[in-house]
């Protein structure tokens, strides 16, 4: 059995959406799922209808958020043309995100892991927002 959350439910159509487009996919296994439906808490500094940014639980500087859509798309190898507008609000929450936590014009560093090999553990595609200390170039 899998179940949808309301507001997917609500803004995609239906069941029937859901269906053509997550199959079998339990997205109550899904980690941040959960946090964007506040079923699990995060400190969350941004949200609209569309995305969440919430902190790191794990930070790797001194700001590291997380940007996600509140849709589960597992990997960024998942995305569709039809997805292309959902991207770019990550990248306007990234930026206001940035500017809340005053690094904005310092600079920071946003991040995408895609699959295994890239180090990607959380299968719900997140933007990393990483500032506060020097970035260094490659990364590793
Ligand atoms: P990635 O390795 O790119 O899939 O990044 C996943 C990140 O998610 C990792 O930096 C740790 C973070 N994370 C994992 N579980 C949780 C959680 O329950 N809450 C929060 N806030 N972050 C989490």
């Amino acid at each position: 059995m899998w179940t949808a959350a309301p507001w997917l439910m609500h803004s995609s159509g239906g069941a029937r959406w859901v269906e053509q487009n997550y199959g079998e996919y339990d997205m109550t296994d899904c980690i941040f799922c959960k946090i964007a439906a506040g079923e699990i808490p995060a400190d969350i500094l941004y949200e609209n209808e569309d995305v969440l940014a919430f902190r790191d639980l794990n930070p790797q500087a001194p700001t590291h958020v997380l940007v996600i859509p509140r849709r589960h798309i597992s990997t960024l190898n998942d995305l569709q043309p039809e997805d292309a507008e959902l991207v770019g609000k990550m990248s306007l929450a990234a930026k206001t995100v940035a500017r809340q936590e005053g690094i904005a014009e310092e600079g920071y560093r946003t991040v995408f892991n895609c699959n295994a090999g890239a180090g990607q553990t959380v299968f719900h595609i997140h933007m990393h927002v990483l500032g506060g200390r020097p970035m260094h170039w490659p990364p590793g």
